[in-house]
């Protein structure tokens, strides 16, 4: 049988469930809601009672926190995210809602409510709570249905206990439990990720899978050092091996000669950031805004810039074997890098990519300079 500890965690004495976190929702007298919303509007907001009348799926979990204990074969019962968004989905359609909207055949009258454009493809989920901080944890919207996500009325047969997220709290299986929000009052369909409140202020690990203790942002660092890693900016000269950084606010990041094999930056804004002599190889920075960033002179072998914004970002000596600009289908922003007159890079450094990518780089720069856009610094 495979074992039911993820490495580095610690069972419980039998009976005991630690309370980790907010202690208690909002002082609110409104009756408890949970709505959820895209960035188009409101799909459904459910009364409780709404909720317990969705089909009913009992879960057995096992609890794994970030801080090492674990409580294992805990039953919860409630309603599936899937069937949540299911019935919310329906409730928005008649409504006239704009995303719902946009899969109804051509031709069809537009929507009535909002005259709103429609929302981007939903890709995440946020959950907010009814809580003084609107504590909030954020998940792949994939993710979180193939991990079947429950809304959760109930624990251990018997209501959900206040200080564990009663009435309703989110549980993720399969995840570290701080992606189990306590306390739900919003459900929010995004196109792109908003970190949670661990995530963004603690370093904690944006996917949090037990197995692969993606306690924190690098598997080197502890809790403290993950936090004041995010409030200085300073990985200068810093081990951090496949940091996962992707969609933070890190502008003005100092990562001078930091070991970044493998990092990850996805998504993240990194404008006038230092990385001159760091070793980035095979690190990730798609769609990342890298604007005035500086490589000099760094490892960034194998790198992906695909999406990134690469004005002004400085590539002089950097060793750039395997880089990718260029997205094969879309070789032009926003699915390729933005690269243009101001971006640096030596006519020595391009021969080190591959044709296509050569011809995509030379491209940018040439369009660029011809239009007269951009003036050579
Ligand atoms: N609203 C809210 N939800 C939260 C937290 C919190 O501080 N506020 N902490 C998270 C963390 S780190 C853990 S381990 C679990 C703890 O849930 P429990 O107190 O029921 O054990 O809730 C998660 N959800
Ligand atoms: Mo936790």
């Amino acid at each position: 049988m495979p074992p039911r500890l993820p490495p580095g965690q610690q069972l419980v004495a039998p009976g005991k469930w630690p309370i980790v976190g907010e202690r208690r929702p909002r002082a609110d007298a409104a009756p408890w809601t949970i709505t959820v919303a895209d960035a188009a509007g409101t799909w459904c907001v459910f009364s409780l009672e709404a909720l317990a009348a969705l089909p009913q799926t009992d879960l057995c979990v096992d609890i794994h926190c970030v801080t090492r204990w674990s409580k294992l074969a805990v039953a919860f019962r409630g309603a599936l995210l899937e069937h949540v968004l299911e019935h919310a989905r329906r409730c928005a359609a008649a409504h006239g809602h704009a995303e719902t909207a946009r899969s109804q055949p051509a031709g069809a009258p537009p929507g009535d409510s909002d005259g709103a454009r429609p929302a981007p493809e939903p890709r995440f989920v946020s959950f907010v709570a009814r809580s003084d901080r609107r504590h909030s944890t954020s998940l792949p919207l994939d993710e979180a249905l193939a991990l079947r996500t429950l809304v959760a009325l109930q624990a251990e047969g018997r209501p959900l206990d206040e200080e564990h997220g009663g009435p309703v709290r989110v549980v993720v299986p399969g995840r570290y439990f701080y992606k189990s929000l306590k306390w739900l009052e919003r459900i929010e369909l995004l196109a792109d990720d908003r970190l949670g409140f661990w995530e963004a202020t603690a370093g904690y690990h944006n996917t949090a899978d037990p197995w692969q203790q993606q306690r924190y942002m690098a598997p080197t660092l502890s809790r403290r050092e993950a936090e004041r890693l995010l409030a200085s900016r300073d990985f200068s000269g810093r081990d951090l091996r496949s940091i996962d950084a992707a969609h933070r606010q890190l502008d003005g990041l100092q990562a001078r000669g930091a070991l970044l094999r493998d990092a990850r930056f996805t998504g993240c804004r990194l404008r006038g950031a230092c990385f001159d002599g760091a070793n980035l190889s095979n690190a990730h920075f798609r769609q990342a805004d890298c604007r005035d960033a500086t490589f000099r002179g760094a490892d960034v072998e194998g790198a992906d810039f695909t999406g990134a914004d690469l004005r002004g970002a400085d590539f002089t000596g950097a060793s750039l074997l395997g880089v990718t600009f260029c997205h094969e289908e879309e070789p032009s922003p926003p699915r390729s890098a933005r690269i243009d007159a101001t971006t640096r890079i030596a006519p020595q450094q391009i021969e080190q990519l591959t044709p296509p990518q050569m011809a995509y780089v030379l491209g940018a720069i040439r369009a660029q300079l011809s239009a007269g856009g951009a003036s050579e610094a």
